[in-house]
């Protein structure tokens, strides 16, 4: 029996990475952010308080492009701070909505990024407006807490409620799941409302982490739930995926998904993404405990001497399934029962109008790399502001890939909504071709301090191209998913594209083929460190062949397997074998 690396009685070991020791020493995650903020001789706080920070949802950042040249003035880099703002099972009212736009247009670069996980990202919020701009985001009964660092993460979940009687208790669950694992700390309201208590500050708690502990995770963890057939969430890329169960039109309980997960390493074999795997079913009423046990085993066992093997994914995989299921059935008290049969047909999201179980009107829109801004010809942040203001009780509501979906509408207002974006030309009316539609791309650069290649910035452009070889063999509409990520953390979820590009270097990517057209498979190398012209040699023949030999109804990923191309890849840990073709 493994023992536990976790051992609360005794100081932080001395073996035990740096971010351990700093967490042990902040006093519920307070370290010294209030002196960095009141600092005015630096825009940036101390090294180790942006470790804590992250806990607070907000990252410190430096524009990369203006790097250089701050360095021949003899200037610090242009310090600024990114901030992401947690919206549990990703709906917002219209009033919240216009509360991000404004802070975005007044504090932060006059953009909203909307992530991979259902939350707003500001950037470029500079150091002197951070306390400021968190007190407006409380003020808007939205917050930041737990949104990064070593906690659970915001829970995905499809963000409509109104689709079923299954999508409602889907997303109370959800919501449930993230109100309990999130910290109790005090910090939070304290460092950012001066620990003022008002109707916006709900959490404020004590200083006691029962959950946590004052030693938090070993590493960030992230869960998600999905509807079959609509893998929407990605399950398989999360430390805990839920996959729900309906009986009758009702919720039953849930097959549970374990130790999921995309980030790598170039050239460090021993790190890989892993897709979680299915160990079993849970009825709904202990879904919101067995969470809780999942996260303990992995606060008690998961490695803080090295943070590239901290994931839960790694000790599943150190320790092997079958004493996971074990370890968790004893924290539980009972034990998982048999998993029931699913299938899920896709991943992403599914565009255009829906009519919710109310009545009401829901229209899902393409938001191209999740940025929301106004570029000519195409103002979409005027046009959502247009929509928010004029559309009564309608509601905002993000998903778990980046697009954002206009909820609540009443059947007086739908043409409205349709006028608005139409003469904005935003959205569905831009005519989107299947590629672009199943398209991410992660931030990357400028922002970014990990990004090797560009991203959100590039991948538009890459597209157009890639459009232009599938037009032209007739596949202009055929939905390819298709993802981008300026290095390989993973923050795209590209190991699950069908064409996935990883960043390598300035202008170098490598291509990824072969994941399954539902998130169920990853993919695999097929081409190492490669630019624009290279790329779009590699897809041409590939994508000539899928159009004349693919079989009815056969996927991109699928052909390129049965086609040679690649081999399929179902465990994380064959993720870099036979690889034939780099
Ligand atoms: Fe991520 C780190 C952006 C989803 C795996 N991610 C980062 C940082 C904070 C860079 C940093 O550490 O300095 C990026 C900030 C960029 C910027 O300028 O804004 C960043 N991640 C993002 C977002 C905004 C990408 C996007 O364009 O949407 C996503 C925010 C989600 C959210 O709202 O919480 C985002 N990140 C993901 C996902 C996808 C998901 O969760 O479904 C993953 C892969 C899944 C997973 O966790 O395995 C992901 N991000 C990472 C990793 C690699 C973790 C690992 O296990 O190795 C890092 C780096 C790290 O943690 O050391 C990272
Ligand atoms: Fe940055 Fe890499 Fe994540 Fe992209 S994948 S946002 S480049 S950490």
């Amino acid at each position: 029996m493994p023992k536990p690396v976790l051992d609360i009685s005794k100081p932080v070991p001395e073996d035990h990475v740096h971010v351990e020791h700093i967490k042990e020493a902040s006093r519920f995650l307070r370290g010294t952010i209030e002196e960095g903020l009141n600092d005015p001789l630096t825009g940036a706080v101390s090294d180790d308080d942006t470790q804590l920070t992250k806990f607070h949802g907000t990252y410190m950042q430096d524009d990369r492009e203006l790097r250089n040249e701050r360095r021949k003035s003899k200037l610090e880099p242009l310090y600024s701070f990114m901030i992401r703002v947690r919206v549990p099972g990703g709906i917002c009212t219209a009033k919240q909505y216009l509360e991000m736009d404004r802070i975005a247009n007044t504090l932060a670069n006059g953009t909203i990024k909307l992530t991979t996980r259902q939350a707003f990202q500001f950037h470029g919020v500079l150091k002197p407006n951070l306390r400021q701009t968190m007190r407006e985001i409380i003020e808007s009964s939205l917050d930041s807490i737990a949104a990064c660092g070593d906690v659970n993460r915001n829970v995905m979940c499809n963000p409509n409620p109104y689709q079923s009687k299954v999508h409602e208790e889907v997303y109370g669950i959800s919501c449930a799941i993230s109100e309990h694992l999130t910290p109790n700390t005090t910090a939070y309201y304290e460092i950012w409302m001066n620990g003022e208590k008002t109707e916006a500050t709900p959490k404020v708690k004590e200083d006691v982490e029962p959950l946590y502990t004052h030693r938090y995770l070993p590493r960030k963890f992230k869960i998600a739930v999905a509807i079959p057939p609509y893998n929407d969430v990605d399950i398989h890329a999360n430390d805990i995926g839920l996959i729900a169960i309906e009986k009758n039109g009702k919720l039953a309980g849930f097959n549970v998904a374990v130790g999921g997960g995309m980030g790598m390493s170039h050239g460090e074999p021993e790190t890989y993404p892993r897709l979680a795997s299915v160990i079993g079913y849970v009825d709904a009423k202990n879904a919101v405990d067995m969470c809780e046990k999942i996260m303990t085993v992995q606060r008690d066992y998961g490695c803080r001497t090295n943070r590239k093997h901290a994931r839960f994914k790694y000790t599943i995989d150190d320790y092997g399934l079958e004493w996971f299921t074990e370890e968790l059935e004893k924290r539980c008290g009972y034990k998982l029962k048999k998993t029931v049969p699913y299938t899920f047909e896709r991943n992403g999201d599914t565009y255009g109008w829906l009519k919710g179980t109310n009545g009401k009107w829901f229209l899902t829109l393409f938001i191209e790399g999740g940025r929301i801004k106004d570029v000519k010809g195409h103002p979409m942040m005027t046009a959502l502001r247009e929509v928010a203001e004029n559309c009564g009780n309608a509601d905002f509501r993000l998903t778990g890939n980046q697009n954002l979906m206009i909820g609540n509408v009443t059947a007086a207002k739908k043409k409205v909504v349709e006028d608005i974006l139409k003469a904005h030309k935003v959205g569905e009316y831009a005519g989107l071709s299947g590629l672009r539609r199943n398209s991410i791309a992660c931030v990357a650069l400028p922002t970014c301090g990990l990004a090797m290649a560009e991203a959100e910035r590039y991948l538009p452009t890459m597209i157009t191209k890639i459009e232009a070889l599938a037009e032209e063999v007739g596949l202009r509409d055929d939905e390819i998913v298709i993802r981008m990520t300026g290095c390989p953390n993973g923050c795209g979820r590209p190991y699950l594209g069908e064409i996935g590009f990883v960043g390598k270097g300035p202008g170098k990517y490598n291509l990824y083929l072969g994941a399954g057209f539902a998130g169920e498979r990853l993919n695999k190398l097929y081409r190492e460190n490669i630019g624009e012209e290279q790329i779009l040699a590699e897809l041409k023949p590939i994508l000539e062949r899928y159009a004349k030999e693919r079989k009815d109804g056969e996927r991109f990923g699928d052909f390129t397997i049965r086609a040679g191309y690649v081999q399929a890849t179902n465990e994380g840990k064959d993720f870099h074998e036979n690889v034939t073709h780099s």
